[in-house]
Formats: C-alpha cells, structure tokens, sequence
C-alpha cells in the first residue's frame, strides 16, 4: 500500500523534465492547463445529474452532431486554461468551427488540437470518457491562421490524454516517454503512478464494433476473425478509454472505413494524431490501413480517418491481412 505523498506530483515532473529545457520549455504551463481543466470537469461530471449538467445544449456542432452540455463545458474549460497558460498561441477543437487565437508573442510557442470530451454518447449512463490533447511547436516563421494547425501528427512535441473512468488519469507522452499520472480526489493534485510505460507483448483484447461487420470490406471480417482467436473483444463507446486499456494490459483498437463511413469516423486531427503519438512513443503503431497516420499531411482540420491503433505485432498484422484478402 503507498500513499499519494510517496508520489512524484505531475508540477514536480514536468518541472524537471519541461521547464527551461531548450525543446519543452514552457511545455509545464499547457500540461498543467490540462491537469487545470480535468481538474475542475472531472468534478462536474461526477455530479453527472445532479447538477443537471447531462443532456444536449439543444445546438449542433460543426460536425452535425448534437451537442452534449458537457461538450460545451468541457471546450470552453480547457480553451480557457490554454489562454490562462500564457503559452498556447491557438487551439483548434472538434466542437469549436474555427481555430481560437491567443497571442503571438515568443512565449505563444504551441499549437493545442484537442477533442475536449471523447465518448459523449457514455455521458449520461456513467461510462467512462475523456479527453485528448495533440501538442505542436508553431513554426514562428509563419503567420497563425487556420493553416497553422494543418500539421502531420509526427511533428508534435508530446501529447495527452485524460480518463474520467473508475478514476480520473492523466497520460502525457514525449518522445520516448509514456508517464501516467493519477488524480488524487481528496488535493485534486496528479501523481505519477506509471512511469514509462510500454506496450505488453501480450495482447488479451482488441476493440472493435461488430455491429459495423456488415459494412466492412473482406479484408477487415478477415482481420477481425483473426483477433477473436484467443482473445476477448473489449469495446467501451469512448475511444480514450478503450485505447488506455489496450496500452496498459495489451491489445489493439479499430474503427476502419466502411459502407457508411467511407473515410472512417475518427478525427486526424484531435483523435488519431495525438493518440497516434503516445502509440508510438510507447512501442506501439497507428495506421489508417494503408501507412503510419503519423505521417499524413492534412488538408482539413476535422478531416476523420480510418484507424488501427495499439500493439505494433496486431497492427502489422491486421494490414497484412487487408492487402492481402
Ligand atoms: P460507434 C465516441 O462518439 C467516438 O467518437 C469514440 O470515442 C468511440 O470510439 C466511437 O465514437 C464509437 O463509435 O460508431 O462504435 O458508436
């Protein structure tokens, strides 16, 4: 049994890991922007009802999708923070039409695309769900525009991801380390409670919706067959959760194209870049199928794609099976 005090703080990491480093500095403000904003929804969405906070604002967002009260909440607390940080230069959000600009200044050195609440068709049935960060460096010699944001997942700086689930995590990845960090309820202070984290070599689950088989191509029916043997399927309706799960005990997620989503449903931008990213960082691989998503250029900010993501062995082997069926 430890106590959270035998716990190195998430200030204590990133300060000696982010702060005054030539590559990360400032990286400590827009991490704590996060802890910050999971701070603060994370105790909203315990109250789920109570507060009467569940429920749609009655609005449509840019995606067409109905939006969750929650939604709302969580974009404008964590664009919020990100101003707060005094380092963020803009952010670009699944639930916000445009990017959002906050200065740019030589402090304004990053460049945030977030999904603010992942999995919002769990919110109100007490499922686990999330939030999911991408971290750029702005290239200063360009002008901020919606442009900026158009960069491929393999030029950020690190990446996080929180899950509000059985407890509250808070994962952030830079290049070659995955460091877990546990909210603790009684301070509301994070700890580190897994340090360097790397995909098992054993992979127990993988994740799929089998209700989606009869729009998949023969090569995915195959490539899932292929998973079932020896394994459990696992599949939670919150991306964030299912892809924590599979980094921690093993395993692979996939949301492929189909008949109804011909490009896949998940976003590049805020979805597969920085979940990519942590993948990777941690052993793992990403793929849409065909080539590390890490690598593509994008064209679109919401721009979605067809995922593969989680153990590298289960994601080679699941696009050999697709090339070759
Ligand atoms: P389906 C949640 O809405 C989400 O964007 C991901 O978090 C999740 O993995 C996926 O959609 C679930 O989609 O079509 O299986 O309900």
């Amino acid at each position: 049994m430890t106590s959270p005090s035998s716990h190195l703080t998430l200030k204590e990491f990133c300060n000696s890991h982010y702060k005054g480093s030539a590559k990360h500095d400032g990286l400590e403000a827009v991490i704590d922007g996060i802890a910050s904003g999971a701070r603060d929804l994370e105790g909203q969405i315990r109250n789920g009802n109570l507060l009467g906070m569940l429920g749609t604002t009655g609005d449509v967002n840019v995606q067409g999708e109905i939006v969750q009260q929650l939604d709302a909440i969580s974009s404008d607390t964590f664009v919020k923070k990100f101003q707060e940080s005094g380092r963020v230069a803009m952010v670009g959000c699944e639930e916000i039409e445009h990017p959002v600009t906050f200065g740019d200044s030589e402090q304004h050195k990053y460049i945030v695309l977030m999904d603010p609440l992942d999995g919002s068709s769990n919110i109100d049935v007490a499922v686990s769900i999330g939030s999911i960060f991408g971290i750029w460096k702005r290239e200063s010699s360009k002008s901020l525009n919606a442009e900026s944001l158009l960069m491929p997942g393999s030029k950020q700086i690190g990446s996080a991801y929180v899950v509000y689930g059985s407890c509250t995590v808070l994962v952030v990845a830079t290049e070659g380390s995955v460091n877990e960090f546990t909210m603790n309820p009684k301070d509301g202070d994070f700890y580190l409670t897994s340090a360097n984290i790397m995909y098992p070599d054993k992979t127990p689950y993988y994740s799929v919706n089998d209700g989606n088989t009869a729009k998949w191509v023969d090569g995915i029916v195959k490539a899932v067959d292929q998973l079932r043997d020896g394994r459990s399927q696992r599949y939670i309706g919150s991306l964030v959760a299912d892809f924590h799960r599979n980094i921690i005990k093993g395993g692979v997620f996939l949301y492929t194209a189909d008949t109804k989503n011909t490009i896949g449903r998940l976003r590049l931008m805020y979805e597969a870049n920085p979940l990519g990213y942590v993948s990777v960082q941690a052993g793992g691989a990403v793929s849409n199928g065909v080539e590390n998503i890490l690598n593509i250029q994008p064209v679109e900010l919401h721009q979605r794609v067809p995922l593969i993501i989680g153990n590298k062995t289960l994601v080679n082997q699941i696009i050999e099976t697709i090339k070759v069926t």
